[in-house]
């Protein structure tokens, strides 16, 4: 039986620690789903809004060897939903968000990753602004 792994992120401004944990994800199974986060819910959760438009996110994220799918995660709340309609297997997440979706074991396996150190969009984001300083 297919073991599908599904996993969720904005992914702005992509970088290495984005695909780790992709790929990582991507072992666990034989099929990987992403839900790209949409752009209104990153301006309501974190009252920004992302760097590169959801297109260009979602359209990075599927071009990658490990992904099989993308969709849009408009609510953080419908992780369930998301969880069922795509038929998950194992829900994972970096471990920024450690025992933060442990109320979902009852549909699926959920693992948590650690993060890759020291790199993250909003460190990218200064680096870059700060560049011509
Ligand atoms: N990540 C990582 N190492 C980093 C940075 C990010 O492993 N140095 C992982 C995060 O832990 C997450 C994924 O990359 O699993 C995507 O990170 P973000 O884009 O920051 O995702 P976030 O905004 O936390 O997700 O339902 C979750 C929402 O979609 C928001």
């Amino acid at each position: 039986m297919t073991r599908t792994v599904i996993t969720f992120g904005t992914f702005d401004v992509f970088h290495v620690g984005h695909l780790r944990v992709i790929e990582r994800a991507a072992s666990l199974g034989d099929r990987l789903v992403v839900g790209v986060s949409a752009d209104a819910l990153n301006e309501r959760k974190k009252g920004r809004s992302p760097v590169y438009s959801q297109a260009e996110r979602m359209e990075i994220v599927a071009a990658l060897r490990a992904v099989d799918e993308v969709f849009l995660e408009e609510s953080l709340e419908q992780k369930r939903d998301y969880i069922v309609e795509h038929g998950a297997d194992v829900l994972v997440m970096g471990d920024d968000w450690q025992g933060k979706f442990d109320d979902l074991e009852d549909v699926c396996e959920v693992v948590y990753l650690p993060r890759t150190p020291a790199i993250s969009t909003t460190a990218l984001i200064e680096k870059i602004s700060g560049a011509g300083e």
